[in-house]
């Protein structure tokens, strides 16, 4: 057998993994669970490794983040696959157990298992060495049962028949980590998970499982019906060429983003634009070194009092008026424009030095 190139991403907005898996020997790839805002860095790594992205695989329809599936499509000319009882518009290919989905001489092999949600998918590595769960198991824990259909006894009997009757020393890759553990295996699992472990009974699961009281994922609203399309934007919107002046990220909402890091790194490179209101500037929050103030209201009739020349970085309180003026001054004409991503609060929080201000 052909030997497997196998990568662990991470993106820590939505604590999601995404896993790209390869054929070493005819450079196909598939990757699985791919995030919309992370599609630049995906893309990045395929290519650097020298391969040929065939597939991109959802687990489920998420609710908390937007898959990059459509994006990729754009970028690589992969292929989107989903679960055919998703229910999901714009897939290349809906899946159904047993059926394999192949990359090179490897394949996965599709397993359902419902529960965290109705058409929860498992992905199984050819020589069951490796297992991609999803939610329906988590490394300790398990998919919440709450929302898109889910059922307590639905999930228990999933992971009960298609999870753990996998070879213990099977290694299990879930679809998100809050902790910070990264894998587990089917043994681990069925010893020491505290919801699902051999010797906890149905009852007790499902007991357990109506008393999580968790909060709704904060992306749920936009997320699933994007993930309904695969990803795919209503506008259709693809970042403009001409944009590696910064690593940007560009945001389903269409907004072209940069993390608080760069700036501070990179100062003379871009001009600060503080969107603020004046109170605000002076204000408790205080402002970046080096940033001027245009209040949003004033900007479209100021934009000729900004450089054409420079890049041109937004900033407000938390990063949301800033990124109604990257629209704005792409309107004006300005090409290379970007919302400092989570806005002065964020540039405190990760401990940044600010003018003016209180601590
Ligand atoms: N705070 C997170 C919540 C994420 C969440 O609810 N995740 C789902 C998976 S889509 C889950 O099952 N979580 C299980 C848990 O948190 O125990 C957000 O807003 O995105
Ligand atoms: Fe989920």
């Amino acid at each position: 057998m052909s030997m497997l190139i196998f990568r662990q991403l991470f993106d820590p907005q939505s604590s999601t993994y995404t896993y790209l898996l390869a054929d070493a020997g005819s450079r196909e790839a598939l990757l699985i669970d791919p995030v919309f805002e992370q599609a630049r860095r995906d893309a990045a790594l395929v290519e650097e490794l020298g391969l040929k992205l065939r597939w991109t695989l959802e687990t489920h329809v998420h609710a908390d983040h937007v898959t990059g599936a459509w994006l990729l499509r754009e970028r690589l000319g992969s292929r989107i696959a989903i679960g055919k009882a998703s229910g999901a518009n714009g897939a290349d290919r809906t899946l159904e157990p047993g059926e394999r989905v192949a990359f090179g001489q490897r394949h996965l092999t599709v397993r359902a298992t419902p529960g965290h949600t109705s058409s929860c998918l498992t992905y199984v590595l050819d020589d069951l060495a490796l297992a991609f769960t999803g939610d329906a198991v988590l490394i300790r824990g398990c998919g919440r049962t709450d929302f898109q259909q889910g059922s307590a006894r639905t999930l228990f009997r999933s992971v009960r028949e298609q999870v753990f009757s996998l070879p213990e020393g099977c290694l299990i890759y879930p679809a998100h980590d809050y902790r910070g553990l990264t894998c587990s295996s089917v043994g681990e699992e069925q010893r020491f998970n505290p919801r699902l472990a051999l010797t906890v009974g149905e009852g007790d699961f499902v007991g357990y499982m109506e008393h999580l009281g968790l909060a709704h994922p904060k992306q749920m609203d936009a997320a699933v019906p994007a993930n309904l399309q695969c990803g795919r934007p209503q506008n259709d919107a693809a970042p403009a060429d001409g944009q590696d002046w910064a690593p940007l990220t560009y945001t389903f909402a269409g907004i072209l983003e940069l993390q608080p890091n760069w700036l501070e790194e990179n100062p003379r490179d871009a001009q600060i634009i503080d969107v603020r209101e004046a109170d605000e500037f002076d204000g408790p929050l205080g402002h970046i070194a080096g940033a001027r103030l245009v209040p949003l209201g004033e900007l479209a009739a100021r934009s000729g009092e900004l450089g054409r020349d420079v890049p041109v970085v937004t900033v407000c309180r938390s990063g949301a008026r800033s990124a109604q003026a990257t629209v704005l001054l792409r309107k004006a004409g300005f090409s290379r424009v970007a919302n400092l991503a989570g806005g002065m609060q964020r540039w405190r929080a990760q401990g940044y030095p600010v003018e003016g201000g209180t601590d």
